[in-house]
C-alpha cells in the first residue's frame, strides 16, 4: 500500500515522520500542505487541523507520534522503539518532552519570528526579542536533555530510537533560525545534534529545506 505524508517540510513534526521513514527504509511521498491555508476538507482527515497526516491507501492518520508508532507496527524491521518496557517508556517520554515542551516554546518564539515571519512579510524583522528568548528561555530545555543524554551517543538503550529523532528534529528549526545550544555549556547535546543532523536521514531534509529556510544558519557560533 502506498504511503503519503501530508504536510510542509519545515514542520518539526513532519520532519520527525520523514526521518523515521528514512531510518526504517520506508518509501513515501510528501504532499505539501500548509496547515494555515489548508485545502477544504483537510479537517476531515486532520480533525485538529494539524500536520502531519499519514495517508495509507484510502485511510488517514494524524499526529506524528501516532504515525510513527503505527509505522513501527507496520514495518517492524529496524526497530526504532526499545523492546524493554522501561526504555520504551523513557523514549516516548523524551518524544513528548520535546513535542509538547520544546516545540511550543521554540516554534512561536524563535523559529517563527526569525524565519517564517520575514519570509511571509518579505522584510527583515528585529531579532532582539527572539534572540533573547533563545539565549534566556531555551537553556533549561538544553540542560535537561544534556543530563538525560549523559555520556551516551543515543538517548535510550545505546542505539538510535524515536527519542533521538524526536529530539533532533526541532533543533533543525533552531538551526535554520541561527540558534544552537552553546557548545561550551552543552557539549554532549551539541555533539549529539551534530551527529544526528549529519545522518543521511536528517541531512536530506536539511539540504531540501536550507535554500528556503536556512539563511540564518551561518550565524550559529560555537
Ligand atoms: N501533536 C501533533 C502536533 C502537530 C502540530 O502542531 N503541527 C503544526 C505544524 S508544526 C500545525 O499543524 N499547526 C497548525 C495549527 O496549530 O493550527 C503532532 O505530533 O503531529
Amino acid at each position: 500500500m502506498s504511503l503519503t505524508i501530508l504536510g510542509g517540510n519545515v514542520s518539526p513534526f513532519v520532519r520527525k515522520v520523514r526521518v523515521f521513514c528514512a531510518e526504517k527504509g520506508i518509501a513515501y511521498e510528501l504532499e505539501p500542505i500548509n496547515p494555515f491555508g489548508a485545502p477544504e476538507g483537510f479537517r476531515d482527515v486532520s480533525p485538529l487541523g494539524k500536520i502531519p497526516v499519514l495517508r495509507d491507501g484510502d485511510r488517514h492518520l494524524p499526529d506524528s507520534s501516532i504515525i510513527c508508532a503505527y509505522l513501527e507496527k507496520l514495518h517492524p524491521k529496524t526497530p526504532l522503539y526499545p523492546a524493554d518496557p522501561w526504555e520504551h517508556a523513557r523514549a516516548t517520554w523524551l518524544e513528548e518532552y520535546v513535542d509538547g515542551g520544546v516545540v511550543p516554546k521554540a516554534g512561536p518564539n524563535v523559529f517563527f519570528p526569525l524565519v517564517l515571519a520575514p519570509l511571509m512579510q518579505g522584510k527583515e524583522v528585529d531579532d532582539a526579542e527572539p534572540m533573547r528568548f533563545a539565549r534566556e528561555e531555551m537553556p533549561p530545555f538544553y540542560e535537561y536533555l544534556e543530563g538525560e543524554l549523559g555520556d551516551e551517543e543515543f538517548f535510550v538503550g545505546g542505539k538510535l530510537s524515536i527519542a533521538d529523532i524526536a529530539v533532533a528534529s526541532p533543533f533543525v528549526n533552531l538551526r535554520h533560525a541561527g540558534v544552537a545550544p552553546e557548545r561550551a555549556r552543552f557539549p554532549r547535546l551539541r555533539a549529539f545534534l551534530d551527529h544526528m543532523h549529519g545522518r543521511p536521514s536528517f541531512k536530506a531534509c536539511i539540504e531540501e529545506e536550507a535554500p528556503v529556510y536556512g539563511k540564518r544558519a551561518a550565524l550559529i557560533q560555537d
